[in-house]
Order: C-alpha cells, then sequence, then structure tokens
C-alpha cells in the first residue's frame, strides 16, 4: 500500500519505486523460468510467449524482449496478479478494474546487453485509448547504472505525446537530451532498482536505458496494465493486435487481456 506522499511522488514526477515486492525465493523461481522459456521457445509442446526477438536488432549489442511470457510460464501469470502491484495500482490510476495490456520481459545479457532507445510507452501503444496506462517493472537483478537502469526525465508525462520529437533524439548517444523543451527543464534522473523491487511508470513518463557494460545480467519484466476506460482503437498496430476479439472503440477484454483486479 502506497503512502500518500508516493502516490504525490508518482503524479508529480511520473514515476516511483514501489519497493520490496518478491524475496530472492521467488526471483529465483523467475530467473529459472526465463531461462526456460528462452531454451524451450522453438518446442512445439510447450506453450509459447507471443513474441521472443531481440528488440534493437543489433546481434552484438542485444536487448531480448520476450512479449506475454505469462502465455509460456505459470510463474509468470501469478505475478500480474501480485496483491501489492495491483492494490498500489489502483492507487496510481485510481481504476475501478484493471487488465492486463501486455508483459514485456527486458533482458540486457552481460557486458554486451544493447540500448533501450528513449521513448514513450502510449504512443507507441496505438490500439488502445486512452494514453492512462501505468506499468509496474519488476527487477530480476539488482540493476543500477553498470548494467543499464532505465532513466527517466520527470514531470514529462504532462507533456503529452511528444514521441514525434523523442525520435530526433534516439541516436547512438543515450546521454544526448536536451536540457530544454517547448519551455521545460529537462532532467535525466537515472533509476536503479533492486533485485525484487517493483518501479512505476506513467505511460507518457520520457524513458529509455542505456547499455550493460557489466558482468552481471540486467533482467527485468515490465508488467503494463489498462484500466477500466482502456479501449480498444482499430486503427493502430501492435504485436497484440491480432489477440484482440472485440469491435473498435469497445472496452478491450478478452481472454488474452485477463482481469485481474477490480475495486471492491
Ligand atoms: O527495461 C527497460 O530498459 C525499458 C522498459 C520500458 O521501456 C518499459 O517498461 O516501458
Amino acid at each position: 500500500m502506497l503512502s500518500d506522499a508516493q502516490i504525490a511522488e508518482f503524479h508529480d514526477q511520473g514515476y516511483l519505486n514501489g519497493g520490496p515486492l518478491l524475496d530472492d525465493e521467488a526471483v529465483e523461481v523467475l530467473r529459472d523460468e526465463l531461462g526456460r522459456v528462452i531454451r524451450d521457445q522453438d518446442r512445439e509442446d510447450v506453450p509459447q510467449p507471443v513474441r521472443l526477438v531481440n528488440l534493437g536488432g543489433d546481434d552484438n549489442a542485444p536487448v531480448w524482449q520476450i512479449v506475454n511470457i505469462w502465455e509460456a510460464s505459470e510463474a509468470f501469470k501469478e505475478l500480474l496478479y501480485a496483491p501489492k502491484i495491483v492494490e498500489e495500482m489502483g492507487q496510481l490510476t485510481e481504476a475501478t478494474e484493471l487488465r492486463i495490456w501486455h508483459d514485456q520481459i527486458q533482458y540486457k545479457p552481460a557486458k554486451v546487453g544493447g540500448t533501450t532507445g528513449w521513448h514513450q510507452d502510449a504512443p507507441l501503444w496505438s490500439i488502445i485509448r486512452p494514453m492512462t496506462e501505468v506499468s509496474a517493472w519488476v527487477a530480476m537483478d539488482d540493476v543500477d547504472e553498470e548494467n543499464g537502469c532505465m532513466s527517466m526525465v520527470p514531470g514529462s508525462h504532462r507533456w503529452g505525446n511528444q514521441m514525434e520529437f523523442i525520435r530526433t533524439i534516439r541516436g547512438d548517444d543515450f546521454d544526448a537530451m536536451p536540457e530544454e523543451f517547448e519551455g521545460h527543464k529537462v532532467e535525466v534522473m537515472r533509476r536503479p532498482v533492486k533485485k525484487g523491487e517493483v518501479h512505476y511508470h506513467h505511460a507518457l513518463t520520457w524513458h529509455g536505458s542505456h547499455d550493460n557494460t557489466s558482468k552481471r545480467p540486467r533482467r527485468a519484466i515490465a508488467i503494463h496494465y489498462m484500466t477500466h476506460e482502456t479501449r480498444y482503437e482499430a486503427s493502430g498496430n501492435h504485436v497484440m493486435k491480432p489477440f484482440v476479439e472485440v469491435e473498435d472503440g469497445e472496452i478491450l477484454r478478452g481472454e488474452h487481456f485477463p482481469t485481474v483486479w477490480k475495486k471492491e
């Protein structure tokens, strides 16, 4: 349960470290499951995630991303319902219902793990509206400056959809962020997260992560939650679109978008 001060911090900054969620044993189960799902990716006799790819496409600097590992692993499915996460997500979004939009493993291997360019989530999720989603990002390693922690721009979730501008700063230099944008001071905050902790961010917060130059892997899962008001927008595109079973403009729900929490 978050305090009023933490909720206010989230609304002000667009992100918040929610603190410890999983003990070492629970993290170990998830690490083992992640390894198993990667090993089993070509098997037809076990459930598979929606997608397993090297996000940047650069074999020398991979960022492994798995979409909907929950569909391939009971342990990750259970995590979607973690009481601490759904209760706090309810506080942050003021939702009356939470459904899963999708999850994403974010795995940067030791020494070679690449950069995840600056972005806002919501503009890239063009099949859902409005842009009010919040994500819970759970660290499966100590994630810090050395192994590619996320960086966030405080307050940027209040500046609207700025993906067109953000694309212009997505070069090779992750630190090439301007100091000012349309009258707003732009600060870049590194966001280290300890193994087993959960970190929240708003879907319009500018964020990304630098490369992993350390000897340690950097494994995390982002769980993206929808609220009671999230609707399907048929004109957009997304890897989850083939799984949508509702009509344009309807509340997005269904087998692949499970309801995980309802306000009592
Ligand atoms: O893990 C990362 O570096 C990026 C995660 C991200 O972009 C997200 O969770 O929205």
